[in-house]
């Protein structure tokens, strides 16, 4: 009998289901190498800041770029994708259910992933694949580290494949009915991760793999870097989404609210699916070799993905007051009053929130085509995506892992390891804000990124830069600190709290909403929109970069021999 069938006859799939022992199993896993990822990604960050501060040199013949490639490879690849996908199923497990042999399925990618990555790990740290998380041609790595990354893309997509499943599954078994929200949400996104990452999966496959391994001698490069960028900017819609999940629907419930409007979460999940992918161009405005008219419609096209950012941004600061005014503090802003700032849960969260109205703001001067070129390749870049993926989505992480890791290991978040949250949001606030100013400020006045000489000893402007670069150290070094104290909170957590039940908060609608409109479940109409966008915004450019392509680059090989 059909997987399907199988589920639907013999499961009765309702809303906020208990998750099974063997579910939670699968859950944690993805969130253990997480938080393994997080120690390890902090480490190499804060051996990072110093090595650029000119503060330390690396011992044992270690380079600055094989300890950049594993902070890139580890926090912004492992760590997220793992988180994103463990905290993904459990979402799915809750509202919609999972069956076992979906849940085989799933551990499947789960060991696909993991080979991948240790394979990947292993040739980084051997030190033959220090290219950085973007493995940029000509820089060449080891055949194994495109294979490995190769495996963590399949594996990812066996994800795909169980939640679409799952709501399928779900979708039979109650004909006519509202899909849950949570599960739209999931499925919104692996769809765009699905589409995206075939673009990165298209460039190692065809062209850096048989490059590596040596059957072809020469690589497209800008044809590597469009198909790579195709996928990078959906790649932190990616990270972004789950994090916006937690802000729609789990938020409201912990500060006792309700959903503040069913479709409008919806439709700007619909909008991001649209507007994530046919806008790659904005990190190759300063590419020679792509028309500038494609590159301005990518621009607008990017302009138009900041609107359900502003949806959001909308929908919160409603939930907020609603919530409020009904709780009695009615003045102009006394509702912020009734916010349950001593929740860890809310804290780590609305940390996040606010972390993204400069980190928003950062990526508005970086698409604004002309900015672009003040900043790009400077180091403000990388103080923004510290406060975007580095603030905004990795403390909403935490803010769930308050309450989701206590609930999968049957644990509770006590009042000591709140408290202990409380602290560890705050330091981090403070290390990510002195870190990322310094950051954005060096980046204006020239500092490169990626750079291990961004000292430029003894020059007037290394004497300008030295302040901001201590700063980053400094900030650096309290981030690692924060990084020390989550750790052990998640030990704490998974280990050893007292046993008891925590909460799975997910809010309710109002009673008397307005029914959310049936066509916001048309499938084949958002799939088709996306993919007419993606063809617009990049079949001519793309045809033009092959047909006008240099010849193709050799492999180029660092100064300390990293490649093969
Ligand atoms: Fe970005 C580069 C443009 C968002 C991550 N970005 C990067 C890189 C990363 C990254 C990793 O156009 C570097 C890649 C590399 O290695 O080269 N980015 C944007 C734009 C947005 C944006 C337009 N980026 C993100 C997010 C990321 C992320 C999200 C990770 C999660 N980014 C760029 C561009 C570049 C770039 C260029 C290339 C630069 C170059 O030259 O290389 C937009 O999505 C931003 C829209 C966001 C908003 C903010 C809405 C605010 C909200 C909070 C509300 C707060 C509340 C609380 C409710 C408009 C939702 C209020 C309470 C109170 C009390 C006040």
């Amino acid at each position: 009998m059909s997987l399907q069938k199988q589920a639907v006859t013999t499961e009765d799939l309702s809303v906020h289901l208990p998750i099974t022992k063997p579910e939670a199993k699968l859950y944690i896993s993805f969130i253990y190498v997480a938080f393994i990822s997080l120690l390890i990604g902090g480490l190499m960050g804060l051996l990072q800041v110093f090595v650029r501060s000119g503060h330390l040199t690396l011992p044992f013949g270690i380079n600055y770029y094989q300890v950049l490639t594993v902070h890139g490879v580890v926090l912004a690849l492992v760590l997220t994708t793992y988180f994103i996908i463990g905290f993904q199923y459990a979402l799915m497990g809750k509202t919609v259910g999972i069956s076992k042999a979906q849940r085989k399925v799933a551990w499947l990618g789960f060991w696909v992933m993991t080979i991948g990555t240790v394979i990947t790990a292993v040739t980084i740290l051997l030190g033959r694949a220090s290219v950085l998380y973007t493995f940029y041609a000509p820089l060449q790595a080891h055949p194994a580290f495109y294979i490995g990354l190769a495996l963590v893309v399949v594996g990812s997509w066996l994800a795909c494949f169980v939640n679409w499943r799952q709501l399928y599954v779900w979708k039979k078994a109650h004909p006519g009915e509202k899909s849950p929200l949570l599960a739209f949400m999931v499925n919104i996104n692996m769809i765009m991760w699905f589409i995206a990452s075939l673009g990165v999966a298209a460039t190692v496959l065809i062209q850096f793999i048989p490059w590596s391994l040596g059957y072809v001698e020469t690589i497209n490069v800008l044809v590597s870097r469009t198909l790579f960028w195709y996928f990078g900017h959906p790649l932190v819609y990616f990270w972004l989404l789950p994090a916006y999940m937690a802000w729609y629907v789990i938020i409201p419930k912990i500060i006792g609210g309700k959903l503040f409007s069913d479709s409008l979460a919806r439709l700007s999940f619909i909008l991001f699916l649209f507007f994530s992918i046919p806008v790659g161009f904005h990190h190759q405005l300063t590419e020679p070799g792509i028309d500038p008219m494609w590159k301005f419609i990518q621009v607008v096209l990017t302009f138009m993905v900041i609107i359900p950012s502003l949806m959001t941004a909308f929908s919160i600061f409603a939930t907020f007051e609603i919530t409020g005014r009904k709780k009695g503090f009615d003045s102009l802003f006394g509702w912020y009053k009734h916010l349950p700032w001593k929740d860890v849960r809310f804290l780590a969260p609305f940390i996040g929130m606010l972390a993204f109205i400069p980190g928003g703001a950062g990526g508005i001067i970086n698409a604004s085509h002309q900015l672009n070129t003040v900043v790009h390749n400077t180091i403000w870049v990388t103080g923004h995506f510290h406060l975007t993926v580095g603030t905004t989505v990795i403390l909403t992480f935490f803010g769930i892992t308050y309450w989701l890791v206590p609930h999968l290991t049957n644990r509770k978040l006590t009042p000591t390891i709140n408290k202990l949250g409380i602290i560890q949001s705050i330091t981090w606030t403070v290390g990510m804000s002195i870190m990322s100013t310094a950051m954005h400020i060096q980046g204006l006045l020239g500092g490169p990124r990626r750079s291990a000489y961004s000292t430029y000893g003894g020059t007037e402007q290394s004497t300008e830069w030295g302040a901001y670069q201590l700063a980053q150290a400094i900030g650096g070094t309290i981030l690692f600190i924060a990084i020390i104290l989550m750790v052990y909170i998640f030990i704490k957590l998974a280990f050893f709290a007292p046993q008891g039940e925590e909460e799975f908060p997910i809010a309710e609608e109002e009673e008397d909403a307005t029914p959310t409109p049936k066509w916001m479940e048309n499938w084949k109409l958002w799939v088709t929109i996306t993919i007419a966008l993606i063809l617009f915004a990049y079949t001519i450019p793309f045809i033009d970069i092959i047909h006008h392509s240099p010849p193709g680059s050799p492999p180029f090989d660092w100064p300390i021999g990293n490649s093969k």
